[in-house]
């Protein structure tokens, strides 16, 4: 087996971090060694852990929350290894990710934990080029991958097409859930999570805000599964070990909509970098066929595109 495959699976953090750069990377090369990276993974029966996505506005509390949220799974689930994605906003100027987040989230020397940052892209609705991609191998080598992104609008559209189960955290009296009611973002999550519930009194009334909303929401479509809301204090230290046994007891999506979502990514990706154009030319092509593994699917796809436009 591929030895930067056998030592990320055994837990390596240095060899994890350099698979996820081959997964980044443009270069020809490297996009066939992820296409065998893939077929080692199948052949060994790699596990599928849960993907799970955490948007809300800016400063929200979702990385304070991810901390203690992780805190909990592990004390929960004491075979678990977690992976944590931090989609940082890309800077305007700089063009780099702001590194923030990675001040905020501190695991440090923890054995079962791996955290990694990714630049966004408002082009892309607010998710990195490669973020799906980098995900799919993740969820392979760990339990669960967290996936935090900052809500911008699209983003959390964006990042519930690429979690199994999405939360959106709500700080208290910010206004943030009329704004998500408006633009339709409150039917997306599986779950709320009122964050910085530190006084009872203050946590009380949003949660009667959040549940009057969710409540008419309800009447709107009675035939969505309501949404479960959950309140937590980092201060207090409250809340996330209720928030760990939603998380551990929810399932990855099924092959079908997995096959959905992977169709998705690959159209997005296909309308990203060669228009409708691209998509007129070689969007029948896209439709798995059985046996075949998203990324040389990915591959081959893209080839055939290149090819296509060359003519
Ligand atoms: N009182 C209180 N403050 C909190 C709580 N959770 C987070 N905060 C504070 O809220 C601020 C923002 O928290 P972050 O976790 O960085 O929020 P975020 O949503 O990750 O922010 P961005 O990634 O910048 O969008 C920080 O100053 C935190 O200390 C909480 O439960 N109670
Ligand atoms: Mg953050």
């Amino acid at each position: 087996m591929n030895e930067l495959l056998r030592a990320s699976l055994d837990g390596d953090k240095f060899a994890i971090a350099k698979l996820i750069s081959l997964f980044e990377s443009v270069r020809a090369i490297d996009q066939e060694k992820c296409i065998e990276i893939e077929a080692e993974l199948e052949a060994e029966r790699a596990g599928k852990g849960l993907l799970v996505g955490l948007t809300g506005a800016p400063g929200a509390g979702k990385s304070t929350l991810i901390q203690h949220l992780v805190d909990a799974l592990l004390q929960k689930q004491p075979t678990w290894r977690i992976a944590v994605v931090a989609v940082d906003p890309s800077s305007p100027v700089s063009g780099g990710s702001l590194l923030g987040d990675r001040t905020r989230v501190n695991f440090g020397a923890n054995e079962r934990t791996y955290f990694r940052s990714q630049a966004s892209d408002l082009d892309l609705g607010g998710i990195g080029r490669n973020t799906f991609r980098v995900c799919r191998l993740l969820r392979r080598l760990f339990d669960l991958v967290l996936i935090e992104s900052v809500g911008v609008g699209q983003s959390e559209i964006e990042i519930a097409r690429l979690a199994d189960i999405t939360l959106l955290a709500l700080q208290p009296f910010s206004g943030d859930h009329i704004q998500f009611m408006k633009s339709g973002i409150m039917e997306i999550p599986q779950a709320f999570v009122i964050t910085k519930c530190d006084a009872e009194d203050l946590a009380k009334r949003s949660l009667y805000q959040l549940q009057s909303s969710l409540d008419f929401l309800q009447k709107v479509d009675a035939t969505s599964e309501p949404p479960s809301v959950f309140q937590t204090s980092s201060v207090r230290k409250t809340g996330f070990s209720e928030l760990a046994e939603f998380i551990a007891a929810a399932a990855p999506l099924n092959a079908a909509a997995e096959t959905e979502r992977e169709d998705y990514f690959l159209r997005k990706e296909i309308r990203y970098y060669w228009g409708e154009y691209g998509l007129k030319k070689i969007g029948h092509e896209i439709q798995a066929t059985a046996g075949d593994w998203f990324e040389r699917r990915r591959r081959t796809l893209l080839r055939d595109l290149e090819l296509a436009v060359k003519q």
